[in-house]
């Protein structure tokens, strides 16, 4: 029988982060268990999808993306709104799925909160068992509870307070920064627990890896070909050593990947989505938090992701996030060829 390592569960590390804050009152400690209970009836419900044909494939409806609601996004949507928004710690909660924001019942807590999260992101591949996840991202309220509005959701990156993600993959894992470094849990099924797993990850400054989706390089502007090439090729003097090409298609699965082992994850802009694809309130921004918290970088190709003050719930961004190296000279690259230094 193997020795547990650490029986550190994240229930009682984010109880340690609660104790750095002599004047916390709880809510946050509350809200984060919360999540990760939703994350494990969702780790849950994704595991045994194969062998549900009730839970897999599509509803039929359209969500406000304009993509087929999976009927795992709606499972994933609803347990994460009962599980998040019954306690009154959170006044407003955007999803990826829902076209507006909810606001919540604040009068058994303090309504504290804003969360905004993707309950199932990259869920076009749940029905072939390749990896998907959860992301989400939390910011405290501005206003008063009874002046609440857009100033308190429509918030930038740089005022989040805690942001993480799921991966529901060979194993779930939970992982997360409340801006005292990035902190990795496993699910060990045999206990339903959450087990620190990765303390203080730190991804490497330059990457081993690039993940684009390179079936849209005939609509990219020239200088992301360029930098494309040059990836392959090898930065700058073209003769190697190239890096190597991973995209799974879910961007949790792929920034995880690049997180661990040092890549740049890229969702550049297209002719036809010339603001990019991803949502910036509930993927680029959490992940920019934890990329930005491990040492990495996340850029909309002319700045940080995480200054950019979202227009509505669902603006859109062009990604280029990972190494911090890597990263950093993508955006030198694209400003020069947008005439900016
Ligand atoms: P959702 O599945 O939450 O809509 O997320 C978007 C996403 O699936 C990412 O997970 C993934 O990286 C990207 O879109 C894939 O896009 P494409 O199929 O255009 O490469």
């Amino acid at each position: 029988m193997t020795q547990p390592r650490n029986l550190q569960t994240i229930e009682s590390h984010i109880l340690d982060l609660q104790r750095m804050h002599p004047s916390a009152s709880g809510d946050f400690t509350g809200l984060l268990n919360d999540i990760s209970l939703a994350a494990k009836i969702v780790s849950q419900e994704v595991n045994k999808a194969g062998l549900a044909e009730e839970i897999l494939g599509a509803t039929g409806e359209v969500n406000v993306q304009g993509e087929a609601v999976q009927k795992l996004d709606e499972f994933a949507n609803n347990v994460f709104l009962h599980c998040i928004g019954t306690r009154g710690q959170v006044c407003i909660m955007g999803s990826e799925e829902l076209a507006d924001p909810v606001y919540l019942d604040t009068r058994e807590g303090t309504g504290r909160y804003i969360v905004v999260l993707d309950p199932l992101d990259g869920s076009s591949n749940i029905d072939v068992n390749v990896s998907v996840g959860t992301i989400f991202g939390i910011w405290r309220r501005q206003s008063s509870l009874d002046n609440l509005g857009d100033s308190d959701l429509l918030q930038a990156g740089n005022e989040l307070v805690a942001a993480g993600y799921i991966i529901y993959g060979s194993s779930t894992m939970f992982v997360y920064t409340a801006g005292h470094g990035v902190h990795g849990f496993t699910m060990d099924p045999g206990i339903g627990e959450f087990l620190l797993s990765h303390e203080n990850i730190q991804t490497p400054f330059r990457s081993r890896i690039y993940s684009v989706n390179e079936a849209y390089e005939p609509s990219w502007s020239d200088v992301v070909k360029d930098i494309v090439r040059q990836f392959k090729y090898g930065r700058d003097s073209g003769n190697g050593p190239g890096l190597t090409a991973r995209y799974i298609g879910s961007l949790v699965a792929d920034f995880h990947r690049n997180l661990l082992k040092g890549g740049i994850y890229l969702y550049p802009p297209t002719t036809d989505k010339p603001e990019g694809k991803l949502r910036l309130m509930c993927e680029a921004a959490p992940l920019a938090m934890i990329a930005e918290a491990a040492g990495g970088y996340a850029s909309d190709g002319t700045g940080p992701v995480l200054d950019i003050k979202p227009g509505h719930l669902h603006t859109r961004v062009p990604l280029y996030i990972g190494s911090r190296d890597d990263v950093l000279w993508v955006e030198k690259k694209i400003s020069e060829a947008e005439g900016g230094i």
